[in-house]
């Protein structure tokens, strides 16, 4: 099933150089990047693309990271898009991460683990309207 879905490279994995390389992935696996753009988020946009988490003991060290520096937000279509980038972006920790995924390969904790990917088509839904 064809699918569109929301993609975020973090702060952490702009700053570590990984754009380019996250890129190829996502296109090697067959998967076509519809837009994307560098940008840096501001306070409302975090907490609403994360909002799911309010009131969670890590919400406000997600926001703060997220807003630490310049992200890369990617519109993602193809076959099973959601899964296929739920797939290359590995467990949300890092070292619980199967090898070879983003994560494993570049995440440095639970926080800094290098991309956001929307878990589901009504996450994709709301976040391709917050940023597209
Ligand atoms: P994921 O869908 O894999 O990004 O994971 P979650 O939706 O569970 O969490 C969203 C983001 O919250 C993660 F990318 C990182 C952050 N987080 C923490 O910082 N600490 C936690 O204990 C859990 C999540």
């Amino acid at each position: 099933m064809r699918e569109r879905t929301f993609v975020m490279v973090k702060p952490d994995g702009v700053a570590k150089g990984l754009t380019d390389e996250i890129v190829a992935r996502i296109e090697r696996a067959g998967l076509k990047i519809v837009s994307m753009r560098r940008m840096r988020l501001d306070r409302g946009l975090a907490e609403e693309l994360y909002s799911v988490h309010r009131g969670k003991d890590f919400f406000e060290r997600l926001v703060e990271h997220v807003l630490s520096g310049e992200v890369v937000v990617m519109l993602v279509e193809g076959e099973r898009a959601i899964t296929q980038m739920r797939e290359l972006s590995g467990a949300t920790d890092p070292t619980k991460a199967a090898k070879g995924t983003i994560r494993s390969d570049f995440g440095s904790s639970i926080t800094e683990n290098v991309i956001h990917a929307a878990d589901s088509a009504e996450s994709a839904e709301r976040e391709m309207r917050i940023f597209f």
